[in-house]
């Protein structure tokens, strides 16, 4: 095992070591099929003039979709966002939803668009999604719905949600922007609830470049949202319902079913590249690998560390500080979670008093990169630069604090984002490395 070529802290780039990469490696680069397939799709869609407005690539895509998830009906959109936000008012939510905190702002900002209240409720610290005892707590007069997210990829708990949403009278929908690809009970994720959203957004592990669907069973709440997306016309001069442009256009389908013939290939790299950060992470203390359960269908696309600072001895920010030195870009998802970011911190500044395992794990997590852009050889580095640090825990805490001076660590990283653009390959440099 690689271990940041020795084992001296010196080596470390932040101390004045070179970085271990020249081009930094992110969390969330595209996996890319195969170009000529998607060029080809491309020139086929200018030849016949048809880019948007359910052209044959849109239709198509559903179909193939519908086909892998063994749900009846997908409509495709231009993103998981407004697919949520579509589904939200398809189904008719109003007044209050219980979501979790720990998710991307979408799930929460989807029914706040729509002047609808996210309650935001605990997580189960084994699974990080919503603790089904804790939902039932949350729920009051107003409460029309439940949206539970299927963090990581990993299903929530389906039985007990529907169980509450059922005797409660309560809609049920699933966030599933992580979850494509991936099964419950060997049931694919999508035939869930009232409807399941998906995202194939550019980082995510399967992308349309940007783009999503709504996934249900129910044929009449699909063909509302059919309409719903395209402004609610149900004829050529007809409008029945309040409508949206929630369309996916060709260009998106076109990269979404060449996406679709490496399906098997994004996964089965994510998987090797899980097995070998679970093995190269193994027995490091205070260091847990998020698993996953490989006797499901899975897309292992998020690898997420739960890091224990009074173990390692180094704080969550600081190992991130270290890794962006080395020009690999790990992120904290989803710190600090909605309800400490706008509107939510301003409308409700102590509803993190009821989210005591959400506080917790968001000072915990941090994602590594994954997929078709990265390989063995760098997993090892990362691996290893993270093994380094924490057998040196107390030497690199003392020497970060030195380096900062007092500032403050993510506002240090803030800045590298904004000054040397964060989105570009450059290698980053870390002015307090060449003190
Ligand atoms: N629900 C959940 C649970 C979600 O996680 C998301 C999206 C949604 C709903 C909403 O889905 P969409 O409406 O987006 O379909 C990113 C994504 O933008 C977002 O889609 C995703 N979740 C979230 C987890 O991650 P940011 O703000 O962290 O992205 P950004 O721009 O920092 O990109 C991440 C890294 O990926 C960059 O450092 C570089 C790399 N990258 C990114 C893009 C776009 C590339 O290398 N190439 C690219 O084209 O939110």
């Amino acid at each position: 095992m690689l271990d940041n070529q020795g084992n001296s802290v010196d080596r470390l780039a932040l101390f004045g070591g070179a970085p271990a990469f020249g081009e930094r490696l992110h969390v969330g680069r595209p996996n890319l099929g195969d170009r000529d397939r998607l060029l080809a799709r491309i020139n086929d869609l200018l030849d016949r003039r048809w880019l948007t407005n359910h052209g044959p690539y849109v239709e198509e895509f559903e179909r193939r979709i519908t086909d892998l998830t063994g749900v009846k009906h997908c409509i495709a959109m231009c993103n998981a966002t407004v697919a949520l936000e579509i589904a939200i008012r398809a189904v008719g939510l109003t007044g209050e939803v219980i979501v979790p905190s720990m998710t991307f702002i979408a799930t929460a900002h989807a029914l706040q668009w729509q002047e609808i209240t996210p309650v935001f409720c605990d997580i189960d610290p084994a699974t990080h999604n919503l603790d089904p005892r804790r939902v039932e707590a949350m729920i009051t007069p107003r409460t029309s719905g439940i949206i539970g997210v299927h963090l990581w990829g990993r299903p929530c708990d389906v039985d007990a949600l529907a169980e509450i949403a059922q005797r409660r009278n309560l809609k049920l929908l699933y966030d599933a922007a992580h979850a494509f690809g991936c099964s419950h009970r060997g049931r694919m994720i999508g035939g869930f609830g009232d409807a399941e959203i998906f995202s194939f957004h550019a980082t995510k592990f399967f992308n349309s470049l940007e783009g999503g669907a709504v996934v249900t069973n129910n044929d009449d709440l699909a063909a509302k949202i059919r309409l719903m997306k395209n402004f609610g016309f149900a004829g050529l001069d007809d409008v029945i319902y309040i409508g949206t442009n929630g369309k996916m256009n060709e260009v998106s389908a076109a990269m979404g079913l060449t996406s679709l013939e490496s399906l098997d290939e994004f996964i089965s790299v994510n998987h090797r590249h899980y097995k070998q950060y679970r093995h190269e992470l193994a027995g490091i203390p205070g260091i847990r690998l998020t698993t996953y359960d490989e006797s499901e269908k899975c897309n292992y696309q998020y690898i997420v560390l739960e890091i224990d600072a009074a173990e390692t001895q180094v704080t969550r920010d600081e190992l991130m500080y270290i890794l962006w030195a080395e020009n690999v870009v790990a992120r904290r998802y989803f710190y600090p979670g909605c309800h400490r970011m706008e509107p939510y911190r301003s409308y409700f500044p102590h509803s993190g008093l009821l989210l005591p395992e959400t506080e917790r794990l968001v000072q915990r997590v941090m994602s590594l990169p994954t997929g078709t852009a990265v390989g063995e050889w760098e997993i090892s580095r990362i691996c290893g630069i993270i093994r380094t640090a924490v057998e040196h825990g107390p030497e690199v805490h003392e020497r970060v604090a030195r380096l900062l001076d007092g500032q403050d660590i993510y506002s240090v990283l803030e800045s590298l984002r904004h000054e040397r653009a964060l989105h570009s390959d450059a290698a980053l440099e870390l002015v307090p490395a060449t003190r």
